[in-house]
């Protein structure tokens, strides 16, 4: 089988259809950027270099509580599910890596696995583990919490499904856990904070010890939802309590969601990037809770200003700063690999803008207390039409100058609907 999933040649005809207008822009913005002391192509190789990894669920269509709508051509397997992910690279050229969900993606042979997504050009990022649903067969049920349970038998169901992520993680060659639980309560009284909070920290200290030296393990907090009054590790107060708790390999995972609407995460970020405690990100974007919306498509600037806390931490060359991104969205209306494509470029985007803020000038009107100029610093940078410098980090690395409109033109998602049978009925629930 050909690791392409589209041919290249589609690809070099499109660019090639493209080129001579995004050299002249790209010449245009590099006049523009010289003004300033910035060498265009410095900014370029950075683009290049830039990985954000897609979750594995995330290629499916995804639902709310009250349905779902299937889409055409949907993957049936992580195998097929490696085959988007390897599309949404090939296009984009930023996406090299997949986060797998167990027992989502379990399969039999994990070196089979292993050899396609080398196949597919493929690496593993985080492995998340899950303990807020119950799977056929199950001795415990999860209903009332999993790490966090009153009752000792399912807390240890809870860390050996954990340890067994740690196993297959290993085979897959990745270097990292995520942890997230939907444990919590949905009534006052229901639950004890602290014990609940205590019995967390315990089993997390049991996983904790069986993490392989060069292993991280992500703690992902969030507000509220499956519980609906109290969560567990709610908020990056309880998850960087338990993160120091832990030790040096113990990491808070932010992921943008999972905050009360107008919290000011950039913030948040600066905390965690202080006290050595920024693992990485879970990318979306939200207006109400946890939509799980494309990346940028409601609140680009607050996505700009989290990375402008990330490349202010990269310049000042930070200790123990390396955090990992990730997409981790809901495509319940789109075809998710274009949602995704799209989501991987916009995040990116953030991150080239930020490269582009003039932090001499920033750092001045800070200390001059120049409030007005030190914004309009930012939103100068944030303000510039970086188009350019993406298609650019796409074009040399043989991806696509306009990846969607190459996609549409591949016909792919047609062609695995021919081999992918149509999921019928309306289900309701999360991917
Ligand atoms: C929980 O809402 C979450 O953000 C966690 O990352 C889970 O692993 C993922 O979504 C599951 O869909
Ligand atoms: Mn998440």
């Amino acid at each position: 089988m050909n690791n392409s999933r589209i041919n290249q040649t589609l690809i070099d005809e499109h660019n090639e259809s493209c080129l001579a207008h995004l050299r002249e822009d790209y010449e245009h913005l590099a006049t523009q950027l010289t003004r300033c002391d910035v060498d265009i192509e410095t900014i370029t190789e950075k683009a290049q270099a830039f990985e954000i990894a897609v979750p594995s669920w995330g290629v499916g269509t995804g639902g709310t509580r009250f349905a779902r709508f299937p889409g055409e051509g949907e993957p049936r397997n992580i195998f097929e599910k490696l085959e988007d992910c390897a599309v949404i690279n090939q296009l984009s050229r930023c996406t090299a890596s997949v986060s797998p969900h167990f027992p989502w993606d379990t399969v039999d042979d994990f070196t089979e696995l292993k050899a396609f997504s080398d196949h597919c050009g493929l690496h593993w990022d985080s492995i998340n583990s899950n303990t807020f649903q119950d799977q056929p067969g199950q001795p415990h049920s999860y209903k009332f919490g999993s790490l966090t349970h009153t009752d000792a038998a399912v807390r240890d169901q809870a860390i050996a499904h954990n340890l067994q992520c740690i196993q297959w993680g290993q085979q897959l060659g990745s270097r990292r856990l995520t942890v997230w639980v939907g444990d919590g309560s949905n009534h006052p009284g229901q639950q004890h904070f602290q014990r609940a909070f205590e019995r967390y920290l315990d089993s997390m200290k049991r996983i904790y010890a069986t993490l392989p030296d060069d292993w991280e393990m992500h703690i992902e907090h969030k507000m509220f939802e499956p519980a609906f009054y109290s969560t567990v590790i709610q908020d990056w107060g309880s998850n960087i309590l338990a993160a120091l708790e832990l030790g040096d390999k113990a990491k808070s995972l932010v992921d943008l969601g999972h905050h009360a609407p107008n919290v000011n995460i950039e913030m948040i970020i600066s905390r965690l990037i202080q006290f050595k405690k920024l693992g990485g990100f879970h990318f979306n974007d939200s207006k109400y809770g946890d939509d799980d919306l494309d990346s940028g498509s409601l609140h680009p600037y607050q996505q700009f200003l989290i990375f402008n806390e990330l490349v202010d931490a990269e310049a000042r060359n930070q200790e123990d700063f390396n955090p990992s991104y990730m997409l981790d969205q809901s495509h319940n209306v789109t075809d998710p690999i274009e949602s995704l494509i799209n989501s991987a470029i916009e995040v990116q985007r953030s991150y080239v803008k930020a490269l582009l803020v003039d932090r001499a000038a920033l750092n001045g009107y800070q200390d001059s207390n120049d409030a007005l100029l030190a914004s309009n610093t930012l939103k100068a940078a944030f303000n510039l039409d970086v188009n350019p410098i993406l298609a650019m980090a796409r074009y040399r690395q043989s991806g696509a100058i306009d990846p969607l409109q190459v996609y549409r033109q591949s016909g792919y998602r047609q062609q695995v609907s021919k081999v992918r049978p149509e999921i019928t009925g309306s289900s309701s629930g999360i991917v």
